[in-house]
């Protein structure tokens, strides 16, 4: 498989918790380069946009509500076959059907605190990455 990027964001459940580096640790150990972060607060409006694919899901406004109640941490990571990668690294959605070792199994709170985001396609991440980060900051 391809190196490739994929878009990581740690969101605020985790960060509240202060397990941005338990949650890093995992990535690295699975191999994936964490290539650029930044820790941010989102505004409402730029986690509406963010997750504007989910508008019509039942827990759209729930979700835009949690993203933005704390600061999150986006990220890059890089590795072979990054994007199924990192979704395997950090578990199902539902923390109660994640496998154990996983980020969500270890940390999530809820379903919907989950303590992370990751890009479901590599078209997905190109978009995703481009959304939050600029060229220059991925070339280093
Ligand atoms: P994913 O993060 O595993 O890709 P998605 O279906 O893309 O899951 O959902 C995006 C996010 O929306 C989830 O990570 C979670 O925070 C939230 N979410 C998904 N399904 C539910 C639900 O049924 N109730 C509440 N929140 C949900
Ligand atoms: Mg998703």
């Amino acid at each position: 498989m391809a190196i490739e990027n994929t878009l990581s964001i740690i969101k605020p459940d985790a960060t509240r918790r202060d397990l941005t580096g338990l949650v890093n640790a995992k990535f690295e150990k699975a191999g994936l380069k964490i290539i650029a972060q930044k820790r941010l607060h989102l505004s409402k409006a730029v986690a509406q946009k963010f997750y504007e694919v989910h508008k019509d899901r039942p827990f759209y406004n729930d979700l835009v509500e949690f993203m933005i109640s704390g600061p999150i941490i986006v990220q890059v990571l890089r590795g072979e076959g990054a994007v199924i990668l990192n979704r395997t690294v950090m578990g199902a959605t539902n923390p109660s059907e994640a496998d154990e070792g996983t980020i969500r199994k270890e940390f999530a709170e809820s379903i919907e605190a989950n303590s992370v985001h990751g890009s479901d396609s590599s078209e997905n991440a190109i978009n995703e990455i481009n959304f939050f980060f600029a060229e220059i900051e991925l070339l280093i």
